[in-house]
C-alpha cells in the first residue's frame, strides 16, 4: 500500500547545503517528508562534489527526506520522478514547458534551470534518500561564467515567480508523483511520464562521457531502473547508469 507523503518544512536563513542538513537530520532519525529549505547555501553541491551556485534569495534550495519501500535497485527512479515533479510545478507556477535532460537536469531553451542531487544513506531507521532540488529563480542565480549554459525563471519568463508558490506546487507534485511511483505499476508509469517530458528519451544524438571513456550514439529510452539506453553506430545498445550526456547534432555523433 503506498503511503501519503506529508512534507514538513524546516526553514534556514543560511546553511552549508540543504542536502547536507537533510543527511544530518535523516541520520538523527528524521521521518520521511522532512524538508529543508534555505535562503542561501554556502556550500551548495552538485554531483561528484561539484559546486551549485546558491546566492541569497536568488534560487530555491530544497532537500526532502524519503524512505521508499521499493527495492534499492529502483531508487534511481526517484531522480526521474523528482524531475517530472519539477516540470509539473514549473508549468503550474510559471506556465513554461521545461525539458528533462537525463538524469538530473531541467532545461528551458536548452539551458539549465534546475539541477537535482539524489543521495542515499543508511540510517538506524533503514535506508533513506535525500532528494535535493535547486531552481534558479532570479537572474542573480546565474554567475557570468555559466551564462552560456544556465538560465533562471526570471530570464526565461521575463517575470519574477513567487518562491512560496513554487515551493507549494513542487511539494504537492512530489507527493503525488511519489505516491504514484510506489503504487502498483508506478515504476512503468513514472518512466512513461519521464519519457513524455524529455527530449533526451528517444532518438536523440548524444555523446556520453564516462570516467576515462567517451562514445556517441542515439538514445533509445530508459531501462526499468532509470538507466539510459544508447544505440551506438554498430547497433549495440549500451546501458548508461552514470556519466554526462550531451546533445550533439547528428552529423557530429559518429564515434
Ligand atoms: C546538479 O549537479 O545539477 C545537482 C544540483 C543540485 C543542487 C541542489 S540545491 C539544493 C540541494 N542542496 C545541495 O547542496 N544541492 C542540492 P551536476 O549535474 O553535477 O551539475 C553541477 C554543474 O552545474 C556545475 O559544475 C556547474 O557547471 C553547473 N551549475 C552550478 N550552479 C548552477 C546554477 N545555479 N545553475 C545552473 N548551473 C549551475
Amino acid at each position: 500500500m503506498p503511503t501519503t507523503l506529508h512534507p514538513t518544512i524546516l526553514h534556514f536563513d543560511s546553511i552549508d547545503s540543504t542536502n547536507l542538513e537533510a543527511l544530518r537530520q535523516a541520520r538523527a532519525g528524521a521521518a520521511e517528508g522532512v524538508c529543508i529549505i534555505a535562503r542561501e547555501q554556502t556550500a551548495g553541491r552538485g554531483r561528484l562534489d561539484r559546486k551549485w551556485h546558491s546566492p541569497r534569495d536568488a534560487g530555491l534550495y530544497l532537500s526532502i527526506i524519503l524512505r521508499p519501500r521499493f527495492p534499492l535497485t529502483c531508487w534511481p527512479l526517484l531522480t526521474l520522478m523528482s524531475a517530472v515533479a519539477v516540470v509539473d510545478a514549473l508549468f503550474k507556477t510559471a506556465g513554461i514547458s521545461a525539458d528533462i535532460k537525463w538524469p538530473n537536469d531541467i532545461h528551458v531553451n536548452e539551458k539549465k534551470l534546475c539541477g537535482i542531487l539524489s543521495e542515499t544513506l543508511e540510517t538506524q531507521a533503514g535506508p533513506a534518500v535525500i532528494v535535493g532540488i535547486g531552481v534558479n529563480l532570479t537572474c542573480e542565480s546565474v554567475p557570468p561564467e555559466l551564462a552560456s549554459t544556465a538560465t533562471s525563471l526570471e530570464h526565461a519568463t521575463e517575470k519574477r515567480v513567487s518562491k512560496d508558490h513554487l515551493i507549494n506546487e513542487l511539494l504537492r507534485a512530489i507527493a503525488e508523483r511519489y505516491e504514484m511511483l510506489e503504487a502498483d505499476g508506478g515504476r512503468e508509469h513514472t518512466i512513461r511520464e519521464w519519457c513524455a517530458n524529455s527530449s533526451y528519451a528517444l532518438d536523440r544524438s548524444v555523446r556520453v562521457s564516462l570516467e576515462g571513456e567517451s562514445f556517441a550514439g542515439i538514445t533509445r529510452g530508459v531501462e526499468n531502473d532509470g538507466a539510459l539506453r544508447i544505440e551506438t553506430a554498430d547497433g549495440t545498445i549500451r546501458i548508461v547508469r552514470a556519466g554526462e550526456v550531451t546533445a550533439v547534432r547528428a552529423s557530429e555523433s559518429n564515434p
